[in-house]
């Protein structure tokens, strides 16, 4: 989407808000690519919910879904400049801007959900929501992303071999294109909202996420071979504009965080039910998962980008750190 049009379709949307939400005093803006229902944008309405509660109605959220304020590499920059109030967005698109960022998004760097739940949960995650102060952001919690596994519309991929060649989408970061780099294949990074029409015209052979985005994008319909490799399990953030955030009082300023904060069990729960139901639905659609597969080599592939990417004393620090949570 140009920024033209992405200007356009917020300032349509701050109008909706104005007629939407009159009851509120202040209605902060949140984006998100997801559709309705999905679990990021009911954790966020939950959240606006508490904030409404707490505020007795001065603070209020509403959640433009669907990507309606823009691809989510627009919509961060918006946030900065202060034009959407808040973000609800994979910690990908923010690898080139905040190195920090970079370590809970490379590969193979969780060993399950769990980890990465205590980590994030701790002084790691603490530190890594701290980063966005520095770029006109504030990191409110982080949300789950289940893990991201390939899928294709050409054939079953068992094996890396299988990889080779192959043209995979990804996110908007230098990490994940020298992450499919390394496994063989090519990376196009593209906004999520061009990946089905970009395989359906064989622009790209496929892409990789988790189980409920493959649902609800419909990228299923497309690419019907799913390998289950989880070569990433990229954490979620929902962030708010800084100069949105230094307009509240400190009390205020409290408020939104531990409104933030108490959304997060909500979303765990949705996001668990959520997985298992578009697991089933995908494969009762006919989806091919291959399953059986040996991630040893896969991970053995993913030395040269830790080694690229890990350069800095500060990300050294927080893989260590990671690796040495239990
Ligand atoms: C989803 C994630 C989105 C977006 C998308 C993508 O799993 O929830 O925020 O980053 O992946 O691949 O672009």
């Amino acid at each position: 989407m140009t920024y033209t049009k992405t200007l356009g379709a917020a300032l349509l949307a701050s109008v909706a808000t104005v007629t939407a939400a009159s009851a509120c005093e202040t209605t902060f803006r949140s984006s998100d690519t997801h559709p309705e229902g999905y679990p990021t944008v009911a954790a966020v309405e939950e959240m606006g919910r508490l904030l409404e509660e707490r505020t007795d109605g001065r603070l209020c959220v509403e959640v433009f879904h669907s990507a309606q304020l823009g691809e989510e590499k627009d919509t961060i920059e918006q946030t900065q400049f202060g034009v959407i109030d808040m973000n609800r967005v994979s910690l990908g698109p923010f690898n080139n801007i905040i190195e920090e960022t970079q370590v809970p998004s490379l590969p193979y760097i969780f060993r399950s959900t769990d980890h990465m739940h205590k980590v994030m949960d701790g002084p790691v995650g603490q530190q890594i929501l701290d980063a966005f102060s520095d770029h006109d952001l504030v990191g409110l919690a982080f949300y789950d992303g289940g893990s991201r596994s390939f899928y294709n519309s050409e054939k079953p991929i068992a094996s890396i071999d299988d990889l080779a060649g192959m043209k995979f989408r990804v996110m908007q970061s230098d990490m994940f294109v020298d992450m499919v780099d390394a496994l063989g294949a090519n990376a196009t990074p593209m906004p999520y909202g061009e990946v089905y029409s970009s395989i359906q015209t064989g622009v790209i052979d496929g892409a990789e996420n988790n189980w409920p985005s493959y649902d609800s994008s419909g990228h299923f319909e497309v690419a019907k071979y799913y390998t289950l490799d989880q070569h990433l399990i990229v954490p979620e953030v929902l962030v708010m504009a800084k100069s949105t955030f230094d307009g509240l009082s400190a009390e205020d300023q409290e408020i939104v965080r531990q409104a933030a904060r108490d959304s997060v069990p909500v979303m765990r729960e949705l996001w668990a039910a959520r997985e298992a139901e578009s697991e089933a639905r995908v494969r009762e659609a006919g989806v091919e998962v291959i399953s059986d597969i040996d991630k040893t080599p896969f991970i053995e592939a993913m030395g040269p980008v830790y080694d690229k990417y890990v350069t800095s004393a500060v990300l050294q620090q927080i893989v260590a750190d990671i690796q040495a949570t239990e």
